[in-house]
């Protein structure tokens, strides 16, 4: 279960985020209004939120998911493939060491972006990616194996990362979409499978057994609903504009 999460007020700058998706630029005030109710929601799922100031300076640090993954023994502080982000990290450390007394760093040449690392249980899968490199990949697995975790790589073809395409949701099963539905890393898990056309629903998070789906997407909605869970649905439609996602806009520990 999770008893936190730390989310980042989204910057008026994020209007010239990263983005492939082609969708316009986001609607500022709209996204402020979206960042209150994706809180909301993780609240009601009996999480305390722990909400950042926003940072001008980097147009996509609302994505906060992607600078530092946060397990139940550690926190690692990433360091992001996309130029424009890497300095999101700085600053991080001190509002983790109110969380975590082990703090580990990627350094160069590694890179990583935690979009690309799902968990599921002690073990964590990590995507390879434009984001995230093998060398960084390797710094992670022995920061998790030191901490007695595990983790293992898998290369992406489609995605921006990991998580863009699947989704843990604990009790074995897996939200999954594209090259993830058959990939052989994951032919243990009861697979959910989301359609090309609702890709976008992949992004969804399990929080203390609720799980928070985009808005919008009627075929997950019923895929996950009929696996037994509560769903909620939540507008990200802002974020999505700049290729972020529900998992993207939190650190859940
Ligand atoms: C980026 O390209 O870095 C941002 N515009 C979107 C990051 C989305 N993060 C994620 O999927 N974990």
């Amino acid at each position: 279960m999770f008893s936190n999460a730390i989310v980042k007020t989204p910057a008026a700058s994020m209007i010239n985020g990263l983005t492939t998706a082609g969708l316009g630029q986001p609607d500022y005030e709209l996204a402020l209004v979206q960042h209150q109710n994706y809180i909301s929601a993780l609240k009601s799922c009996g999480v305390n939120v722990h909400i950042l100031e926003s940072d001008e300076r980097y147009p996509d640090s609302t994505f906060i998911e992607d600078v530092a993954l946060l397990t139940p023994v550690c926190a690692i502080l990433t360091r992001p493939g996309a130029l424009s982000r890497r300095g999101e990290v700085a600053g991080l450390e001190e509002v983790l060491l109110e969380y975590f007394s082990d703090i580990e760093q990627i350094n160069s040449p590694g890179t990583v972006e935690a979009g690309d690392i799902m968990m599921a249980g002690s073990h964590y899968y990590i995507g390879l990616s434009e984001r995230t490199n093998r060398a960084g990949a390797e710094q992670m697995i022995a920061i998790l194996e030191r901490y007695g975790l595990t983790g293992s790589m898998i290369e992406l073809q489609e995605v921006l990362h990991l998580k863009t395409g699947v989704a843990y949701l604990e009790n074995n099963n897996l939200v999954a979409c594209g090259e993830f539905i058959r990939h052989p890393e994951f032919n243990s898990y009861n697979i959910l499978e989301i359609s090309t056309e609702e890709s976008y629903a992949a992004n969804c998070i399990w929080v203390n057994n609720k799980i928070l789906i985009p808005q919008g997407y009627p075929m997950s909605l019923e895929t996950i609903q009929s696996a037994g869970y509560e769903v909620l649905e939540i507008d990200v439609s802002e974020f999505r504009k700049l290729d972020g996602g529900l998992s993207c806009l939190s650190l859940r520990f």
